[in-house]
């Protein structure tokens, strides 16, 4: 048997009429009138109607929808409103056949909640909504490494089984390792800024694994990140890269994916440059205007972030942090240490990105640990790396659902990665 294809559906023109094609995809809809079966049939380009005249109907007889089908066929003229040209059908063969009823409808007409969905997400990826989430996605991706590359990043793979914390003790998973415990990355942090050393400018794309036990609409257990790390960049450097990165992704996917952007529902507006930059203490003064209690040097809670999201419904930055919030790798500013040279981005209350300038004297960033109640000999490997000639350098974290949430106007962040997990969901 052949399974090969002449053309995508997407690839048929009005101007081949009378040409023959093998067409292949699922079956969307059946309708039998007479003796004759109206048939659409869709791949990932589009959806077509074929005619199925005769004895051919034996071949379609209790096909259940979303079943597979090679249809050979002809182009022809039609006076069905939805479509251009038909398929006058002349072989089927059927491929592969599915049951009824599904799971859920692929069709979207009866609405399953999103647990049933996940539950059997690849007859979910057959709704042309879900499906488009995902196309977004590629072109988010592809519009991320396009412009990091023109950067002159160079793209990495660090490990994901680790043999300590990157970010500080709290949140790891760990797993039995030939005997030894080891741990699943929280990020590439120590990775990406030894690679400064050799490569300068570094970016990853890859998933990492958070162990908190937050039932929101924005938290994962695994989630995707986009990483970058440069030499001899401060904070202000990489929070631009970090701006033309999101512009472009807003330009890049509000042309490209128009067909995507009608069917999710949502327009995704071109941004204009520049973000606003507000200062923790300028956000700590509108918080406190509201009439909410806090202490300078508080870390900013949810329902903080959300009053200040009224006020900066965009993107925007909330930088120069007090240095007790951040990671230990942070460096502090120079006119004052207890304040950090780091920074959030925000969408409104959510929180896309968090980056800064990397203390890189060894010495210091072990006085910073031991501030922090970290154990330097815990990071013995990395500190080594601070005597080989490490650079100034920079960089940041972009969760990449959370940006997906924005591009979507979806907010739970489930809808965005394929096979979510979170405290409750390890299957499928
Ligand atoms: P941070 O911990 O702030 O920083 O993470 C960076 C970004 O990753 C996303 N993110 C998450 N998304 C979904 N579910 C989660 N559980 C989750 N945790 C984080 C957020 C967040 O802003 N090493 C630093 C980055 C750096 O300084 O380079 C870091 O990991 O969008």
């Amino acid at each position: 048997m052949r399974f090969n294809r002449t053309h995508n559906i997407d690839e048929i023109k009005l101007d081949m009429i009378g040409q023959k094609v093998i067409l292949g995809g699922w079956v969307e809809d059946l309708r039998k009138l007479g003796k004759m079966t109206f048939l659409t049939i869709r791949d990932v380009t589009g959806i077509a109607q074929v005619i199925v005249k005769g004895e051919l109907n034996a071949q379609i007889e209790n096909l259940n929808r979303q079943s597979v089908l090679r249809i050979s066929g002809t182009i022809q003229g039609t006076k069905a409103k939805d479509f251009d040209y038909e398929v006058n059908a002349e072989k089927i063969e059927v491929l592969a056949k599915a049951i009824h009823p599904l799971p859920i409808d692929p069709l979207g007409r009866l609405e399953s909640n999103i647990d049933t969905r996940l539950n059997s997400r690849a007859i979910d990826m057959r709704n042309q909504k879900t499906a488009s989430i995902f196309k977004l996605r590629h072109h988010v991706l592809s519009s991320i490494r396009k412009t990091l590359i023109e950067k002159k990043f160079i793209e990495i793979n660090t490990p994901k089984i680790i043999g300590s914390a990157s970010e500080g003790g709290a949140n790891l998973f760990s797993l039995d390792y030939f005997g030894k415990t080891a741990y699943l990355a929280q990020s590439p942090q120590l990775y990406k800024e030894q690679m400064t050393i050799g490569l300068e400018r570094v970016f990853e794309i890859a998933s990492f694994y958070r162990a908190e036990k937050s039932h929101t609409g924005r938290h994962l257990a695994e989630f995707t990140s986009v990483d970058i790390e440069a030499a001899f960049m401060d904070y202000t450097d990489v929070m631009s890269i970090l701006e033309s990165l999101i512009l472009d992704v807003y330009k890049f996917t509000s042309i490209n994916c128009k067909e995507e952007q009608k069917i999710i529902g949502h327009e995704i507006k071109v941004r204009s440059s520049p973000f606003e930059r507000i200062t923790y203490s300028n956000v700590f003064d509108e918080v406190k205007a509201a009439g909410v209690k806090l202490e300078f040097g508080d870390d900013l809670l949810d329902s903080h972030l959300r009053i200040v999201g009224e006020k900066h419904p965009g993107f925007y930055f909330i930088t120069d942090w007090p240095l007790k919030l951040k990671p230990f790798y942070t460096r502090e500013k120079d006119d004052d240490p207890s304040l950090s040279r780091s920074f959030d981005l925000q969408y409104g209350y959510l929180e896309l990105s968090s980056g800064g300038t990397r203390l890189h004297d060894s010495e210091v960033l072990k006085s910073r640990l031991r501030e922090q109640g970290l154990d330097p000999a815990q990071f013995v490997d990395h500190l080594k790396a601070f005597d080989w000639g490490m650079p100034p350098h920079a960089g940041w974290g972009l969760g990449l659902e959370r940006l997906m949430m924005t591009l979507t106007g979806i907010d739970n962040v489930r809808e965005v990665i394929l096979y979510p997990r979170d405290p409750d969901r390890l299957t499928p």
